[in-house]
């Protein structure tokens, strides 16, 4: 097929018409589909996945028009070794990124995109990634031939005519980032589809000075949703570089006290470690409220009055399935009970519900994930342990009204945490923002099924970016410094570390987690008001036990010192990991980090 006159490809703007007649003569779909955002549209592609075998329609009178998908079981979480900064430098992509020169990535993967789309539709999504009312709206146009990412889409970004519409009218001062994805599954004629097409050979590739992402060969998540990671993280983060603002891997919360003081909250943890739950937190202790902004990205720019203000570029949640339920996050619950979601990898039940680990009212027999019969005594896991649920943030009950806000809202605080058994206690105060920063950048946790590759390894996750960062992690903890050092300090965000999941001796959880997780957020509000006593530990400020609000909680004094202790001794084991993790930055390690790790070792004694 020739698309290359422009009036023929849907738009009007040249410049996008052109990209999409290239593409489609490169990859030669059977047909082009511009996304409008429709109803009718949401009808007809889910109908097609039905169809097709993709989705499993689930129970109306349970989950009103929600479906069930199993992917591939080799496509079932983003795969960072197959991850790419190709800046033109390497020294740009610096040591946590894979890199390969853009112009042999564009030949290779040119020759893995011709004719990769034969036999199926290629969708145009036109989309904005936070507010189409912003100053400059974040616009993208991802290119797809799967139905399954376009549904996904459609929930996770605000998509359609609306949005094209509006990059008509801006016309070539529209800056937008093409996102084109396949995946790698072309149809010979009348060759039958798979469930869940996706090639064993995958590409998720970012273009940095270019602002474009290539993805190819997998359909799930991250690696495919392209306005996720590609854009608002690792994209995202190299336009924040260039523009003196933040993309960050945060969930939002909106706190409110019994006194009815609002304080904005943003948290970074890696994938899989609970953001989710702590940002639809339902508190445990009397009088406090949280309100819900954003479950994952966060971007960051100071206002005019120089406090940072932050926003949630997402229009969905992407959230881990198994754990969630109504003790763990009640308000998920509600907002997945209200329909409109795509669950991938969890189980199906008999009455054509979803089920995974976790969830209350575990059912005598279900399909697994893997699509075979599963019972309680089955010895297997029902659902992956990546499975997710992907559902509309507007059916969040307790979704903040600033959701709405383009200008964001003002951050008081930003917790950095991670999954450490040992060593890191419960919370922890930074001194300031350098202090902060170096706490961000040595952040480390155990790792997590959301990647391909071991769970449970203690590694380095800056700021809970290590996946993230579009640019060489050196650069980017500079840009931190730099944020800080033209800030006005008193502004500016006050940093807290904090692990909900420290073990005791036989292995249990020091801390309860969830609900409970108030208490540590109630401290944090009543040290920045002064209100809150601490001790000074090598590694921060640290709660006395006295100043941790526990009352209610059925746990020992002896426990909860467990859950706050600083071990030196475990800290100068840390000391080692910590150098050989900043010998990686060389040159581009900023001198100030180097001073904090100085510092920390002579507090220790080292
Ligand atoms: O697969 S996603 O990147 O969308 C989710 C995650 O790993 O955080
Ligand atoms: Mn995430």
């Amino acid at each position: 097929m020739t698309l290359d006159a422009p009036e023929k490809s849907g738009t009007t703007h040249a410049g996008l018409a052109r990209w999409v007649a290239e593409v489609a003569a490169l990859t030669t779909p059977d047909e082009v589909r511009w996304v409008t955002g429709s109803a009718d549209e949401w009808t007809e592609l889910t109908d097609k996945l039905v169809a097709a075998g993709t989705f499993t329609r689930l129970n109306e009178d349970i989950k009103p028009n929600s479906f069930h998908a199993a992917s591939s079981p080799e496509d079932v979480a983003r795969v960072e070794e197959r991850t790419f900064i190709c800046s033109r430098e390497e020294k740009d992509a610096g040591p946590t990124n894979n890199w390969m020169d853009p112009e042999q990535m564009k030949d290779l993967m040119r020759g893995l995109y011709q004719g990769c789309m034969k036999g199926r539709t290629m969708y145009v999504i036109p989309f904005v990634m936070g507010h189409l009312e912003a100053d400059s709206p974040m616009f993208g146009v991802e290119i797809t031939d799967s139905e399954y990412v376009v549904v996904s889409m459609r929930v996770m970004a605000r998509c359609g005519t609306k949005i094209l519409d509006r990059i008509e009218e801006l016309g070539d001062a529209a800056k937008y980032v093409p996102a084109l994805h396949s995946l790698g599954a072309p149809l010979a004629d009348g060759e039958q589809d798979v469930k869940w097409p996706c090639n064993e050979e995958k590409y998720i590739v970012q273009f940095p000075e270019e602002r474009t992402i290539w993805s190819y060969g997998s359909g799930y998540g991250g690696n495919a949703l392209l306005g996720k990671k590609c854009y608002s993280l690792r994209i995202a983060s190299a336009m924040a570089r260039d523009e003196g603002w933040l993309a960050e891997h945060m969930l939002i919360l909106k706190l409110i006290s019994p006194e009815q003081q609002v304080y904005y909250v943003a948290a970074a943890f890696p994938s899989a470690c609970g953001k989710t739950n702590l940002a639809m937190l339902k508190p445990t202790i009397p009088g406090w409220t949280v309100e819900t902004l954003g479950d994952d990205i966060a971007w960051m720019r100071f206002g005019k009055d120089g406090r940072l203000y932050a926003v949630n570029p997402e229009f969905g949640f992407f959230g881990v399935a198994p754990g969630t339920n109504e003790h763990t996050n009640p308000h998920a619950m509600t907002t997945i009970n209200k329909g409109n979601s795509v669950f991938t990898n969890v189980a199906l039940t008999d009455d054509g519900d979803v089920w995974w680990e976790g969830l209350e009212n575990e059912p005598a027999h279900a399909t697994s994930w893997k699509g075979e019969d599963w019972t309680p005594d089955s010895g297997e896991l029902s659902s992956h342990p990546n499975s997710r649920y992907c559902t509309p943030i507007e059916q969040c009950d307790i979704l903040a009204d600033e959701y709405n806000d383009p200008q964001g809202v003002p951050i008081s605080a930003i917790l950095f945490g991670g999954r450490r058994k040992t060593t890191v206690p419960l919370v922890t105060e930074s001194r300031d923002w350098l202090h902060g920063t170096f706490m961000g950048a040595t952040l480390s946790s155990e790792t997590t099924a959301a990647a391909k590759g071991e769970v449970g390894v203690v590694r380095r996750d800056p700021m809970a970016m290590l996946p993230f960062i579009g640019y060489n992690a050196g650069d980017y903890f500079q840009h931190w410094v730099n944020l800080g050092k033209d800030a006005d300090a008193t502004k500016l965000p006050k940093i807290f570390y904090v692990n909900w999941f420290r073990r005791d001796q036989d292995g249990g959880f020091l801390w309860p987690g969830f609900g409970e997780n108030s208490r540590v957020l109630k401290w944090v509000i009543e040290r920045m008001e002064g209100k809150a006593a601490a001790v000074e530990t090598p590694i921060g400020h640290v709660p006395t036990p006295e100043s941790l609000d526990v009352e209610g909680l059925d746990m020992t004094a002896a426990e909860l010192e467990a859950a706050l202790a600083v071990d030196p001794e475990e800290w100068k084991a840390e000391i080692p990991q910590i150098e050989e993790w900043f010998a990686k930055f060389g040159e581009t390690l900023p001198t100030q980090l180097q001073i904090e790790l100085d510092g920390l070792k002579a507090r220790l004694g080292l």
